[in-house]
């Protein structure tokens, strides 16, 4: 192994760099350095930086045992991590000097990082959510870890064919992953299938699983290497391995080889892909093995580490904390008790308590179709142990709530964790643990008040709120170094990056003349970056001039991308009857994976696609509109589109958005938002104050009224409008050229299905708002002073302080130094 780096001047470890990279890629290769590819550059880079951060590993983890620490876990089945290389270097704080030693060896650093391949983990949001909150709880030293699935194939990669999605399998795996270490001593036996006999032992009713199925769990660890201090945290993620000795070799000859194939297949499914979708729940048994398979991995390792420490079992809670990233890990609350009753040995009642201490829980969604249930039997059948255990939760809860309510048998059933032949997982993360959060204050005030109401009656003490945020360290210092710098420059410190509150002394430069141009030169050099990667991309010239307005995210209906399509198609059509129409000149960019069997989704795609080859091949527009759409939308790309986007397009319908963390990164980049007061839009507003950014549309109550009501009609709106009455006949009369019938669904969803996400309704008012960042723009004073304070004001919205919160008022953890 690599040395440490600890204690060396900067021209020893630039020679030190030198000299192990080398070595690498002749261990690695046996090839002479010269002669390495860039790719074979980054493995051997990668597994050098990476052992660097051993010594600091192995003295967080000492540390943490020696001092009995308390420490978090963080269960999440998505972490979308983008690449590790860049925020490593940064991290470790040896970038620029890493830089200098291989410039001096005839390499660019870039080339090399820019060869790395991103771990596709997750799907959106929650998944880059838990990504973000791994690189806080380390740069701030907190003891928190990440405990997760290693996927065979992450989420799809996109390519788009005739302006169509098409889905190609992420093999992100076919060359090694340098930032794992395989740790085999570490496995765990996850038990599936059998049955449950019960038994009485020494006057105690006991539990037996026999028969089950047993899987290996494989954890491979990834350090997690914090900012400007020694922290390094793990996150394990959880790979699925058969047992070699199953089915030994007699049932071989006694012809059940199919069996022990069969077998060996059904283990190896278990973690080999990622559900490509994040709201729409995959009613799939394999998706529930997923579920129970890293949380059983995941608690046998915390409680095997925890034992270590000798203590009793009962002080777990003392220094353990597992928070569920949504509903997908929420089978940590049966599986915990589980392991204390059948294995600890203890009553039902204290398992109950120290179980219930142990786990929180964060909602993520208001979607219906993403509020997890599963079938009984499915259950059942899978985890028979877990089931009687939920089982037994839901008895004692029901009889409990059936005497609180007088035996309001409704009322009961409204809270209940087994109806309707189902489990409904939200109710049992409520009712299993400590604390229940949403992801912004008004999402938090929906689930009190409409989603979770019936909980917020029977436990107020469980709710609160935890907006969430982003690292500013990979949306700012990584992704726009320009701008981190003028930073630094123009404060005089570069201590934000360690505490990201000090960045809203940047609102004080607002007004200042220089730092306006110099913020306006980083922006319009960033554009330029990026028109360079659409033009050698897409073969499309796009002007750095014109304002860049962006749309990046998950495509899904209630995101409204079609609201933003629709737009610019009025906008066309504008132009085409009035050529000399002022409007300034705008490039659209869109990017957005949609999930594979989404129908309706994939058709915006394809209708987006058809506008852009409309308007871009049109000369009467040329000069005014362009329209780009940027495939394999993920963490990589988000990081070359945001620091060039002049405006942010976070326009949900308002109340289904439960925070948005694109908003954001957008913002902390000097993007002006145009959005609806949904998720934590309404409070960047509050941030930024009603001058700097653009709001629109229904506000979330209107829209909860609307539904609880009905009371709009988008055909009645289709017949007075004639601005949406002719976008809507061009989508199905013959304007694009695309087979008959293409936009049908959209059609339906719009008009014969009344438009569920008032697309249409909030038409008007988002061309307002649009009309208004026209105006704002050529106001050239007036939009870099909302750059401005936008990015001081984005501080706020660093991870850093979500992350404070959560250890302050759920976790109950503290900082910690890591001694060198
Ligand atoms: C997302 C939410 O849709 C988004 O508003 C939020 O910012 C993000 O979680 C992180 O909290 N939800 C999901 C999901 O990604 O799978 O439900």
């Amino acid at each position: 192994m690599i040395g440490g780096i600890k204690g060396l001047s900067k021209e020893e470890l630039k020679e030190k760099i030198k000299q192990d990279f080398q070595r690498k890629i002749i261990s690695l290769f046996a090839i002479d350095p010269k002669e390495a590819t860039t790719y074979q550059q980054y493995l051997a880079l990668g597994e050098v930086i990476k052992e660097y951060s051993f010594e600091r590993w192995l003295q967080t983890n000492k540390y943490y045992k020696q001092n009995d620490v308390k420490q978090v876990y963080y269960f999440s089945i998505e972490f979308l991590l983008g690449k590790l290389l860049v925020n490593n270097l940064i991290n470790l704080g040896i970038r620029d000097v890493c830089r200098e030693a291989l410039s001096e060896l005839g390499i660019t650093l870039e080339e090399i990082e820019e060869a790395e391949r991103e771990p596709g983990l997750g799907n959106g949001g929650l998944g880059r959510l838990a990504a973000c909150f791994l690189d806080s709880m380390a740069s701030m030293g907190l003891p928190g870890h990440g405990n997760g699935i290693r996927y065979r194939y992450g989420l799809f990669e996109q390519k788009i064919q005739n302006g169509y999605q098409v889905e190609v399998p992420d093999n992100w795996l076919s060359e090694e992953y340098v930032w794992e270490v395989k740790r085999s001593d570490r496995a765990c036996v996850v038990k599936f299938g059998g049955t449950v006999r019960f038994d009485i032992v020494d006057g105690k009713l006991k539990a037996f699983h026999e028969n089950y199925e047993p899987v290996w769990a494989i954890p491979y660890d990834i350090p997690i290497i914090g900012y400007g201090c020694n922290t390094v945290n793990t996150l394990r993620l959880w790979s699925a391995e058969p047992f070699e000795n199953v089915f030994d070799f007699a049932s071989f000859s006694r012809g059940d080889y199919i069996k022990a194939v069969e077998y060996r297949y059904m283990v190896q499914s278990i973690t080999q892909v990622l559900y490509p979708d994040d709201t729409n729940e995959q009613n799939r048994i394999l998706r529930l093995k997923q579920e129970y398979f890293f949380v059983s991995a995941g608690v046998q390792s915390i409680i095997r580490t925890f034992k270590k420490r000798g203590k009793p079992i009962y002080e777990l809670p003392n220094y353990v904390m597992i928070q569920i990233n949504d509903t997908h890990p929420a089978l940590v609350i049966p599986e915990l008790m589980r392991i204390l009753i059948d294995e600890e040995g203890l009553p039902w009642e204290d398992a109950w308590n120290i179980t219930t201490k142990t786990v929180a829980y964060t909602n993520h969604t208001i979607m219906v179709e993403a509020l997890e249930k599963w079938p009984i039997d499915m259950v059942k059948t899978l985890l028979p142990r877990i089931y009687t255990i939920i089982e037994e939760i839901n008895r004692r809860f029901c009889s409990e709530m059936l005497e609180r309510t007088g035996g309001d048998w409704q009322r009961v059933c409204n809270v209940a964790i087994i109806h309707d032949g189902q489990i409904n997982m939200a109710h049992l993360a409520v009712i299993g643990s400590s604390s229940v959060n949403g992801v912004s204050k008004l999402h938090t005030e929906i689930l009190k008040n409409e989603v979770l109401k019936c909980f917020y009656t029977i436990y107020p003490e469980k709710f609160n709120s935890k907006t969430n945020g982003i690292t500013h360290r990979r949306w700012l210092v990584e992704a726009n170094p320009d701008l981190a710098r003028l930073i630094s420059e123009t404060l005089q410190t570069d201590r934000w990056i360690k505490d990201p509150m000090l960045m809203l002394r940047f609102k004080d430069f607002a007004e200042d003349k220089l730092t306006q141009e110099l913020v306006a030169n980083i922006k319009f050099n960033n554009k330029v970056k990026l028109a360079k990667y659409i033009k050698e991309k897409y073969n499309i010239v796009v002007d750095p001039r014109s304002i860049f307005d962006v749309q990046a995210k998950r495509l899904h209906a209630y995101k409204r991308q079609l609201l933003n399509a629709l737009h610019i198609l009025h906008l066309y059509n504008m132009l085409k009857e009035n050529p000399s129409l002022d409007i300034y000149p705008r490039t659209f960019i869109f990017a957005a994976k949609a999930a594979p069997g989404y129908i309706l989704a994939k058709k915006i795609i394809k209708l987006i696609n058809s506008i852009a080859e409309k308007v871009n091949k049109d000369p009467d527009v040329k000069d005014k509109l362009k329209v780009v759409f940027l495939e394999n939308y993920c963490v990589s790309l988000a990081e070359k589109i945001i620091p060039a986007a002049d405006v942010s397009e976070q326009i949900s319908t308002a109340s289904k958005e439960a925070s948005g963390t694109g908003n954001m990164k957008f913002m902390m980049n000097g993007a002006i938002t145009i959005g609806t007061l949904d998720g934590a839009n309404v409070e960047i507003k509050e941030a930024v104050g009603d001058e700097n950014i653009v709001i629109f549309g229904l506000l979330a109550e209107e829209v909860l009224d609307y539904y609880k009501n009905g009371g709009y009609s988008s055909s009645q709106l289709y017949q007075k409008d004639l601005r949406i009455r002719r976008l809507i006949d061009q989508l199905i009369g013959n304007f694009f050229d695309v087979p008959p019938g293409e936009f049908m669904d959209i059609y339906n969803h719009l008009i014969t299905y009344n438009d569920e996400y008032f697309v249409l309704k909030d038409f008007d008012s988002y061309h307002e708002a649009q009309m208004k960042i026209d105006k704002l723009y050529r106001d050239t004073k007036r939009w870099r002073k909302m750059m401005i304070i936008n990015i001081g004001a984005s501080g706020i919205f660093s991870s850093d302080n979500t992350i404070q919160k959560y250890a302050d008022e759920i976790w109950h953890i503290k900082r910690v130094e890591i001694p060198d």
